[in-house]
C-alpha cells in the first residue's frame, strides 16, 4: 500500500502552522487581554466554588505554578532551537496535576512522570527557599549544577522534597513506590528509623499508555494482594491520562474500565475544572491516608506539542484535532475559571504570566552558562562507591553478642555443631543469614517460600521461626514486585535481602535491578539509594534436576550492570564471610549487590570421593569477612612451585581442584588453584599476580562460552597486559541446558578440565 495514503493520514495534508507553542501561548494572551467577567471578587479565603476546597489565593498559586511548569517546556523547545537544551519532552496539557504537587505532602515520597512538572512546582512551594524551575532547567541543558542528577539525565527529584529521580523506562517505578508503602510501617514497627511521619503516603504518577505495562500491572497487583492479606499499602497511583502513548490513540474508556470497581483499590476520577480535580485529589489521599489502602487516581489530561519536541504529531494527527485539543488547554481553563468565579483579575493573571515568561527565559539563560560535567570521573563518581575500610569495619560490626548462643542458635552455635549439616553451603548460609538477622535490625529477607516453607532448598529454614515473619516473609509469585518491595525497603534504610527463586528467573524481572535499582545512585548523585543482597540461587549441575531453567548457567545479563557487585560463593565458610561484606556494602556504600548462591553445591559434602567429606567447612563466626578482590587460594599438595593456574569459581572450582588432584597423581603436574569469589568486578590484579609468577593459565568457567561467564574478560585482560605464557580455558557451549543426563552434553565436565590443563601445561595440544 506504499504510496496510498490512507483518509487519516490525507487529511494531515491540511496546512499546518508549525509553531503551536506560539498559538498555544497566543491563545493565553488574547483571553487575558480581555476585561475580567464582571463576576464578583472572592476573598482570598473564599472557595472558588461553593462546597469547594480549593480558595482563591490557592487557586491562583496553582495557577502561578501551572504557568511555571508551562514555561520551563517553552524554554527547554527555545534552547534547543540554538541546541542548548537536551529535553522537550514537556509537561504542557498535563498541568492539572498541579493539584497532587499542593495536596500531597514533602514527606509523602513522590515518584513521578516525566510529565508531573507542575505537581512539582507546586511541591517546591512547600519548601520556602527551593528553586524548582531553575533546577529543572539545570537539567534540561544538562548541567553539573543541577542539585539531582547534576545532568546525568533530565528528571523530576530533588532530597529535600522527596522526589526520588526516575528513569525513563515507563511504569519501572511502580514496583519501588509500592515497595516503600509496603515498608513504611515495617521499618517503624522493626525501629528501623526513617524521616516520614507515621501517616505518610507514597504517591507514584505515569501515563494512560504506561498504565498496560506489565511493571505496572504487577505493581498495582500487589499492592491489591497486599490489602487481601491485611497488610497496610498505603500508595496513591496516579494515571496521568491524556490519551495516547506517543502516537498510539488509548481506547477511549479504556483506564477507568480497567482500574475502576476492582477490589481493593479506590478508584477516583479527578475530572471537569480546577477546583474539580482539587476536589477529588482531596479525596483520593484522604483514602489513602487515613485507611492506609491503595486509590488509583484517574486524571484526564491533555498532551500539546507532541510526545517531545522531536514528534512531528501532525504525521498522525490532523490539524483541526491538534487544534481542538489546544482549545482544551489547562492553563486557558484554570485562567477562565478563576476570572469567572471571581478569585483574579485576568490583570492580575496576565502580570503573573508576564512575570514567569521573563522570569523563566532569565533562568533559562543563566542554566545554560552552567557548567557539565567533564571527566570520566566526574561521571561516574556516584555509580559505584566503595570504601573497603569502612565495608570491613561494618562487616565486622555490631560484633556477635551474648545473645547468640541462646536467642539465635539455641544451645548450640553453628561453628561448634557436630552436625555436618551445619556446615555444607546450605547450613552455612543459613547460619550467617542467622546471624546478620540477629546482628542487623534492618535485615529483612524475602521472597517465594523463603518464609515458612524455609526455602526450596531450606537455605533459610527455620529463619521465620526465629525472626519473625515481620523480618521473614513470603512474598506472592512476582519477581519484579519482590525487587520492587526491595527498592522501596532499601529508600528508608531498611538492608533488604530478597531471594529471586532461581537465577532463570532473574531475567523475568531484571530491569528492576538493571534499568532501576544499579542506577538510582548514579542518576541522584549519590542522594537516594536502594542498597540490597540479591539471593540468586542457580548455576547448574543439580543432579538430574530440572533442565534450563533451574540450570541456568549464564550470568551475562547480571555482569553487563554498571556499578552491580556479583558475589558467587563456592563453599560454605566462604559464603558466610562474602555474605556479610555483601551486606556491608549495601549498608556502607547503598550497592546493589546480586549473590549467587551454587545450587548444586548446597547440599554437597565430597570432593574427591563419596564420604571424604571435602566440601564441608567450619562455620566461622564473626567477625570475619571477604572483601571483593580477595581470591582463594589451593596450592598443590606440595609447596613447591606451580606448573599451572587455574582460575575457577563456584562449580568449577570443584572441577579444577578434583583436577588438581588428577594432574598430580596422573601427570605429576602441579596446579594453583584460585577461586575468584566475586564476578563483578573481576578480581583481575589478583589473577594477573597469580598469573605473572606462573605463566601457564586455564580459566574454567562452568558458564556459558560466549558472553554468558567471565573467561573471555579474563583471558583478554591477560592478552593485553602481555601476561601468561600459554593461555585457555573451557566454558560451556552456547546452549539452553537440557533435561536429566543430556546435560553433560553442554556443561564442563572434569575431563575437560583435565584436558584443559594438560594442553596449558604444553603436555598435549589443545582439543
Ligand atoms: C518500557 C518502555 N518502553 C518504551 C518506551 C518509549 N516511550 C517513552 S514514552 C512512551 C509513551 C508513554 O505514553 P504514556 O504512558 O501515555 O505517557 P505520556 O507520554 O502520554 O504522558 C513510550 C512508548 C519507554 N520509555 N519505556
Ligand atoms: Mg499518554
Amino acid at each position: 500500500m506504499i504510496g496510498t495514503p490512507s483518509p487519516d493520514l490525507a487529511e494531515t495534508r491540511e496546512p499546518m502552522t508549525f509553531d503551536r507553542v506560539a498559538i498555544v501561548q497566543g491563545a493565553l494572551d488574547d483571553y487575558l487581554a480581555g476585561g475580567s467577567a464582571g463576576a464578583e471578587p472572592l476573598a482570598p479565603n473564599q472557595p472558588i466554588r461553593p462546597g469547594s476546597g480549593l480558595t482563591a489565593r490557592t487557586a491562583i498559586g496553582l495557577f502561578e505554578d501551572q504557568v511555571l511548569s508551562r514555561e520551563i517546556d517553552v524554554a527547554a523547545r527555545e534552547l534547543k532551537k540554538t541546541n542548548r537544551s537536551f529535553y522537550t519532552i514537556s509537561s504542557a496539557g498535563h498541568e492539572a496535576n498541579v493539584t497532587l504537587g499542593a495536596q500531597l505532602r514533602i514527606t509523602d515520597p513522590a515518584f513521578l512522570h516525566y510529565r508531573s512538572g507542575a505537581l512539582m512546582m507546586a511541591r517546591a512551594r512547600q519548601l520556602p527557599g527551593t528553586t524548582p524551575a531553575f533546577d529543572a532547567l539545570l537539567g534540561i541543558v544538562a548541567s553539573r549544577d543541577d542539585p539531582i542528577a547534576q545532568g546525568r539525565h533530565k528528571v523530576w527529584g530533588s532530597r529535600p522534597l522527596w522526589v526520588p529521580p526516575q528513569t525513563s523506562t515507563i511504569a519501572s517505578h511502580l514496583p519501588k513506590a509500592m515497595g516503600l508503602a509496603f515498608s513504611l510501617a515495617r521499618a517503624r514497627r522493626l525501629g528501623v528509623d526513617h524521616e516520614l511521619p507515621a501517616d505518610a503516603i507514597v504517591a507514584c504518577t505515569f501515563g494512560d499508555a504506561s498504565a498496560n505495562h506489565a511493571t505496572a500491572l504487577s505493581a498495582i497487583n500487589t499492592a491489591r494482594y497486599a490489602v487481601r492479606i491485611g497488610l497496610p499499602m498505603p500508595i496513591l497511583f496516579v494515571c496521568e491520562d491524556n490519551g495516547t502513548g506517543i502516537s498510539v490513540a488509548t481506547p477511549e474508556g479504556w483506564i477507568s474500565a480497567t482500574f475502576s470497581g476492582l477490589e481493593h483499590l479506590e478508584y477516583v476520577r479527578a475530572d471537569g475544572e480546577i477546583d474539580g480535580v482539587w476536589d477529588a485529589v482531596t479525596d483520593a489521599i484522604r483514602h489513602v491516608r487515613s485507611a492506609r489502602r491503595p486509590a488509583f487516581l484517574h486524571l484526564p489530561t491533555i498532551r500539546l506539542w507532541g510526545h517531545a519536541g522531536s514528534d512531528a504529531e501532525q504525521g498522525y494527527r490532523s490539524v483541526s484535532e491538534i487544534a481542538a485539543n489546544e482549545a482544551q488547554d489547562p492553563l486557558l481553563r484554570t485562567a477562565r475559571r478563576l476570572v469567572e468565579s471571581g478569585a483574579a483579575s485576568t490583570q492580575t493573571l496576565r502580570a503573573i504570566v508576564s512575570d514567569t515568561r521573563e522570569r523563566v527565559m532569565a533562568a533559562a539563560e543563566e542554566a545554560t552558562l552552567r557548567p557539565r560535567l567533564e571527566t570520566t570521573e566526574e561521571v561516574m563518581a556516584p555509580l559505584a562507591p566503595y570504601h573497603p575500610a569502612r565495608v570491613a569495619a561494618r562487616a565486622d560490626s555490631p560484633a556477635a553478642d551474648a545473645a547468640r548462643r541462646h536467642e539465635v542458635f539455641g544451645d548450640t552455635l553453628p561453628e561448634d555443631s557436630p552436625l555436618p549439616n551445619a556446615r555444607t553451603l546450605a547450613g552455612c548460609l543459613n547460619a550467617a543469614l542467622a546471624d546478620e538477622l540477629a546482628r542487623r535490625p534492618e535485615v529483612i529477607l524475602f521472597g517465594e517460600d523463603v518464609g515458612r516453607k524455609g526455602g526450596v532448598y531450606n537455605v533459610t529454614n527455620g529463619l521465620q521461626r526465629r525472626f519473625g515473619a515481620g523480618r521473614v516473609f513470603d512474598t506472592l509469585l512476582d519477581e519484579t514486585s519482590i525487587l520492587g518491595i526491595a527498592q522501596g525497603a532499601g529508600h528508608i534504610g531498611l538492608l533488604p535481602v530478597p531471594e529471586i527463586q532461581y537465577l532463570a528467573y532473574v531475567h523475568n524481572a531484571l530491569d528492576q535491578i538493571r534499568g532501576e535499582a544499579a542506577s538510582l545512585q548514579f542518576f541522584s548523585s549519590g542522594q537516594f539509594r536502594n542498597p540490597m543482597v540479591v539471593r540468586l540461587p542457580g548455576l547448574a549441575y543439580q543432579k538430574g534436576f530440572g533442565g534450563h531453567f533451574h540450570n541456568d548457567n549464564s550470568i551475562g545479563a547480571l555482569r553487563d550492570i554498571p556499578g552491580l557487585v556479583l558475589a558467587v560463593p563456592s563453599r560454605g565458610d566462604d559464603a558466610a564471610r562474602m555474605l556479610r561484606s555483601a551486606l556491608a556494602m549495601a549498608a556502607e556504600d547503598g550497592r546493589v549487590i546480586a549473590f549467587i548462591e551454587p545450587i548444586a553445591l548446597y547440599h554437597e559434602k565430597d570432593l574427591h570421593a563419596d564420604g571424604d567429606g571435602g566440601w564441608l567447612t567450619a562455620y566461622p563466626p564473626p567477625p570475619s569477612h571477604l572483601l571483593p578482590g580477595e581470591v582463594g587460594v589451593y596450592e598443590p599438595d606440595d609447596a613447591g612451585s606451580a606448573d599451572l593456574l587455574i582460575v575457577s569459581y563456584a562449580n568449577g572450582l570443584r572441577l579444577a581442584l578434583q583436577a588438581q588432584r588428577r594432574l598430580r597423581e596422573r601427570h605429576d603436574l602441579a596446579a594453583r588453584v584460585i577461586d575468584l569469589r566475586w564476578l563483578n568486578p573481576l578480581p583481575f590484579e589478583a589473577v594477573r599476580t597469580h598469573a605473572e609468577e606462573i605463566g601457564h593459565v586455564l580459566v574454567v568457567d562452568e558458564c556459558r562460552r560466549t558472553g554468558g561467564g567471565v573467561a573471555d574478560a579474563l583471558i583478554a585482560d591477560l592478552a593485553e597486559a602481555g601476561i601468561g605464557r600459554r593461555l585457555g580455558s573451557v566454558r560451556a557451549v552456547d546452549s539452553f541446558v537440557p533435561l536429566g543426563t543430556s546435560t553433560s552434553a553442554v556443561l564442563v565436565g572434569p575431563d575437560q578440565v583435565l584436558a584443559g590443563a594438560l594442553a596449558v601445561a604444553g603436555r598435549r595440544s589443545p582439543a
